[in-house]
């Protein structure tokens, strides 16, 4: 399945395209590239220092945790998400695949080292210095994946692995215009799986779906989770 910012919503997370949308706000160049980055490195990290601090006070609602039980479930069963949040392995997802990162995380520009962003946080410098084993002195940096990135090595192999291998595969939260992402939800289309759309407003993939839940993913997933466990129950005899 794939996940998206809107199941992050009802958490109290914006989004980042439509009305109220985080990119309407600010320029996605102006924070979300590895230019921006090396143009302001101070006032992107502060960005993103406060997007964590809201993450951290965000729960999981009810959307992540009805995916929890997904897990057992289905034996082949992998939650690939956009979002860098968290929150769906806050709710206990564990087969998780985070395409675009995380923001749980810092890594050092120059040697690769790994930080966690509430250590980060307290380190001295908008951005901090590296202090790890080497002490190589490079800038800390989000570990997600900005746009003219690369994604993390062999997460999309996993996932447009899973996308084909499935029966069934569920897009929820996302407007589905980000790519190579969006582009899993044609890769199970193509290997004949049934596709699942759960999002109040049409989006880029809603003609790729067979099926529709034109609602917030709080209300659609927890329903939808308990119809499966009732036709598992019931095909148990
Ligand atoms: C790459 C992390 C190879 C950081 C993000 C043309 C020009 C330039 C580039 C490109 C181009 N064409 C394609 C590209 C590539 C580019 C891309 O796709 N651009 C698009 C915009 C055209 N992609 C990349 O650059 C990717 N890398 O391709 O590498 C490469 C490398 C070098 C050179 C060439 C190729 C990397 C992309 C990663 C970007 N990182 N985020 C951060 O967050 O700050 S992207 C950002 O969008 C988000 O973080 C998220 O991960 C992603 C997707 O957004 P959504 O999750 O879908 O959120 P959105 O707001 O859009 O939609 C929310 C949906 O929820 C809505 O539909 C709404 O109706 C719904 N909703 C609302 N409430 C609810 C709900 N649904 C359910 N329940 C609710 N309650
Ligand atoms: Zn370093």
């Amino acid at each position: 399945m794939l996940t998206g910012a809107g199941v992050s919503a009802e958490s109290g997370l914006g989004t980042f395209r439509g009305a109220d949308g985080l990119w309407n706000r600010v320029n996605v160049e102006d924070y979300a590239t590895p230019e921006a980055f090396h143009r302001r490195p101070a006032e992107v990290w502060r960005w993103y220092a406060e997007r964590w601090r809201r993450m951290q006070a965000a729960a999981p609602n009810a959307g992540h945790q009805a995916l929890v039980r997904w897990e057992g479930l289905f034996p082949s069963y992998l939650l690939v998400t956009q979002n860098i949040d968290g929150l769906h392995q806050r709710a206990g997802s564990r087969a998780v695949v985070e395409l675009h990162g995380t923001l749980r995380r810092a890594r050092c520009v120059s040697c690769g080292a790994s930080v966690e962003m509430h250590i980060a946080l307290t380190l001295p410098g908008e951005p901090p210095r590296c202090s790890g084993g080497e002490a190589c002195g490079g800038f800390l940096r989000p570990d997600v994946v900005w746009f003219g990135e690369m994604l993390p090595a062999g997460a999309m192999e996993r996932a447009v692995e899973s996308a084909e291998a499935g029966d069934v595969f569920l897009v929820a939260g996302t407007s589905g215009t980000v790519f190579p992402a969006a582009g899993l939800i044609e890769v199970a289309r193509r290997a004949g799986a049934l596709v699942i759309e759960v999002n109040p407003e049409e989006t880029a993939m809603s003609g790729l779906a067979h099926l529709r839940f034109a609602e917030p993913a709080g209300a659609a997933l927890p329903r939808l989770t308990e119809e499966i466990l009732e036709w598992r129950n019931r095909s148990r005899g």
